[in-house]
């Protein structure tokens, strides 16, 4: 029989109420369900217990996110189910957090800090927990300054001077020391990568990178193509290192690099944090771009990792599509000529190539094969 102390010691999922507002005059992704539903997977990636969801149709975030009778009702909720915490589907302000915090008296958490939150408790290696934490910092720093905003905008006098000041400076040289420490441990792994890539160029031109929204099966098809050993797994964000390894097609050499998934809303403290894990794609002659075509958003996110490589300034770098897991597909050949006609008139140039993939079955990786070797020969740099 387990005494009491060792059933208070067990530390339960935090219950947790998901908030979003469904914006009226913006044109969005995605229906509001498929982004809660996608938050609710972050909050349990990061160990929490989504329990409830609530919506507000609005145009814009208000000065407190959400209206009034909305944050009444969420009130209610909390007390009724003992929510710990409300994480919000956007990034707040740090006057919105702080306002909403003292309204709900209980912890919220935005987006950006969730989606930072499963980074933190991804990050195995040395590369990927410092990136975490520059992101975290990169964070914290404006949001320091917001906690004592509201005495700043009192304008000074009384009970604004001394000790508040005295702390914000306090905190922010702490946060940019930390910073600037972090960032110079970066860069020392940076340039040892850097070295490490110059190697591999001076031996062939060429490289590939696999980029794709997370859980796509990016890692899956490395594994199958490269007989690797990075984990896959049916979880967010899997992966937060890049692994290269060598790639030999009919006597062809190659390199091939798996890398960090991408989301929708992908915070830029984490694109710019993670910078150097992303080198391997922004440095690659070919990209394979990894689509989960049996999500019924694999359109949507599609687009969203095009945007992000747009972002990051490689969309212009050749690339393959693969419409992956199509062994998940109730009638498999219609629907990926669906897929393939539906990608082809509407969302991308003729010429580009799309190879339908099972990372589980291996069906597809002839033809996939075939393309890479199609493009490392037309590229001529190969
Ligand atoms: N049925 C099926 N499952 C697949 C296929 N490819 C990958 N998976 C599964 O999908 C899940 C995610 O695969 P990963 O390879 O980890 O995905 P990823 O794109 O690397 O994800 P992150 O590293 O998190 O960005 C795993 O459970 C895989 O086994 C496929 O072709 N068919
Ligand atoms: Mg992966």
């Amino acid at each position: 029989m387990p005494n009491k102390k060792t059933i208070d010691t067990i530390s339960l999922p935090e219950k947790v109420l998901l908030a979003a507002i469904q914006y009226k005059n913006k044109p969005q992704k995605w229906p509001i369900s498929e982004s809660l539903s996608e938050l609710a997977e972050l909050a349990r990636s990061a160990g929490a217990e989504p329990l409830l969801s609530i919506t507000q149709k609005l145009n814009k975030p208000s000065s407190t996110y959400l209206g009034k009778g909305k944050i009444l009702e969420i009130k209610n909720k909390i007390a009724q189910n003992k929510i710990k915490t409300v994480i919000v589907d956007d990034e707040l302000n740090p006057s919105q957090q702080k306002t909403l915090e003292d309204k709900l008296k209980v912890k919220v958490i935005d987006r950006t800090a969730l989606i930072i939150d499963v980074f933190a408790r991804r990050a195995r290696s040395k590369e990927g927990k410092l990136q975490v934490d520059l992101a975290q910092n990169e964070y914290l720093l404006p949001r320091l300054a917001g906690q004592w905003s509201h005495l700043e905008r009192l304008g000074g006098g009384i009970g604004t001077r001394g000790p508040g000041e005295t702390q914000i400076e306090t905190d922010r040289r702490l946060v940019r020391n930390k910073l600037s420490k972090i960032k110079n441990e970066i860069k020392k792994i940076q340039s040892q990568r850097r070295q490490q890539r110059a190697l591999r160029q001076s031996n062939n031109k060429n490289s590939i990178a696999l980029v794709g929204y997370t859980n796509a099966g990016k890692s899956a098809i490395f594994n199958r193509l490269t007989v690797g050993n990075v984990i896959e797994k049916n979880q967010l964000f899997s992966t937060l290192e890049s692994t290269t390894r060598r790639l030999k097609i009919n006597n062809q050499h190659t390199t091939i690099s798996d890398t960090v998934g991408f989301v929708n809303k992908l915070p830029p403290v984490l694109v710019t944090a993670f910078k150097t894990t992303l080198e391997d794609a922004s440095e690659a002659t070919l990209l394979i771009h990894v689509i989960d075509i049996s999500s019924r958003y694999a359109i949507e996110r599609y687009q969203i990792v095009n945007d992000t490589l747009e972002d990051l300034n490689i969309h212009k770098t050749p690339r393959i599509l693969l419409l992956n897991k199509v062994d998940l597909l109730p009638e498999k050949y219609e629907t990926i000529n669906f897929w393939l006609q539906t990608i082809k008139e509407n969302y991308i140039e003729q010429k580009t190539v799309i190879v339908p993939t099972s990372a589980l079955t291996g069906y597809g990786f002839s033809k996939l094969k075939k393309s890479i070797l199609g493009k490392i020969k037309k590229g001529g740099t190969y």
